[in-house]
């Protein structure tokens, strides 16, 4: 098993404690590694994203301020668990350098691409939509052009260009608290125009997954195929459940799952993910790996309040999914259709 993510100094990890009951997959036991109020003017931060940084680690953090409006604030840290936060929201420019703060800002991905570090989030364009910006030294950060229509929700950008583009998951939505969406695929060859668009996965057969789903971290390549890590969300009468999910898209073509895990990897169950702003939450937005012995740690925003660590192998999570993998027509590659 080999995985193709760089190489890192250091990596936030713990071995399991005690015997695992579901998937190979273990909460950090430290965890909230961020707690409410991270800031005097910021209640909580939760659905957040971070990726290797110089020696350490820096991150886009979602920040919902006292007056309940979220914004994207940058942190960095030296071992990947705790995090220093600049006070104030990542200031947004235009290519002219002039200030372009969207609305709000939410649920942000940090992905790089060759020598540039992209992030994507949720934002209003007459509507929740997908915003994107780029950086090269985390000081300015230009604004994109918004990539697609409203409504849409949890972009996640693939960490390099497959045949020649760009690939960027997408679920496509409603305005509000959408119970519906599947995960589809756009291409770009300058991530201004996005086309040919494939359907990946629908919403599960499986109940923790029946309602909708969506990308969570950037795929991670390894030899088998892009490896997944996506939230799958269930309607129960007193509300929606997002848990951990996991799938194998194929590496040329990320339009097609090659396994698909019929089990949730990690549901709520711990007290920081069933009790919160929102209780009943565990939403992935980011992994570390180590490509020289397949550690990987996944970040998780935490009942719409925390933020959250838990640990995998890969050879470990991988032979879960496929042993568990099940498909059926609604993962079939009709996007053309
Ligand atoms: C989704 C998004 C996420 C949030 C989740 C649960 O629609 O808004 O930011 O974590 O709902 O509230």
């Amino acid at each position: 098993m080999k995985l193709y993510t760089s190489e890192i100094k250091a990596m936030p990890w713990q071995e399991p404690a005690g015997k695992s009951t579901g998937a190979p997959i273990w909460r950090y036991t430290e965890n909230p590694i961020i707690g409410r109020n991270p800031m005097n003017h910021v209640a909580r931060i939760f659905n957040s994203a971070v990726i290797p940084y110089e020696d350490g680690f820096i991150g886009v953090f979602r920040g919902e301020q006292n007056n309940g409006i979220p914004y994207i604030y940058l942190g960095e840290s030296k071992d990947g668990i705790k995090w220093e936060f600049e006070q104030e929201k990542i200031r947004f420019v235009d290519e002219e350098g002039n200030e372009f703060m969207p609305r709000y800002a939410y649920d942000p991905r940090l992905v790089k691409v060759e020598d540039t570090y992209y992030i994507i989030w949720c934002q209003d364009f007459y509507g929740a939509a997908i915003g994107m910006a780029k950086t090269q030294d985390f000081k300015t950060f230009v604004r994109l052009e918004n990539p697609f229509l409203p409504f849409n929700r949890n972009a996640v950008l693939f960490p390099r260009k497959i045949n020649g583009n760009f690939m960027m998951l997408s679920r496509p939505s409603d305005s509000g608290h959408t119970p519906f969406g599947d995960i589809f695929l756009s291409e770009s060859p300058d991530l201004v125009y996005w086309g040919k668009h494939r359907h990946v996965m629908g919403k599960g057969s499986a109940w923790w997954e029946s309602l909708k789903i969506g990308g969570g971290a950037a795929p991670i390549e390894t030899d088998e195929g892009w490896l997944l890590f996506y939230h799958g969300v269930s309607g129960t009468c007193n509300g929606y459940v997002y848990s951990i999910g996991g799938a194998i898209l194929d590496l040329d073509n990320p339009s097609i799952v090659k396994y698909r895990c019929e089990n949730f990897l990690l549901t709520p169950e711990a007290w920081y993910e069933e009790r919160g702003f929102v209780p009943n939450v565990c939403f992935p937005c980011a992994t570390i790996c180590d490509p020289n012995d397949g550690r990987i740690a996944i970040y998780y925003g935490a009942a719409d309040s925390y933020v959250a660590l838990a640990f995998t192998r890969a050879e470990e999570i991988m032979d879960y999914i496929k042993e568990h993998s099940v498909l059926s027509d609604i993962d079939e590659e009709r996007g053309k259709r």
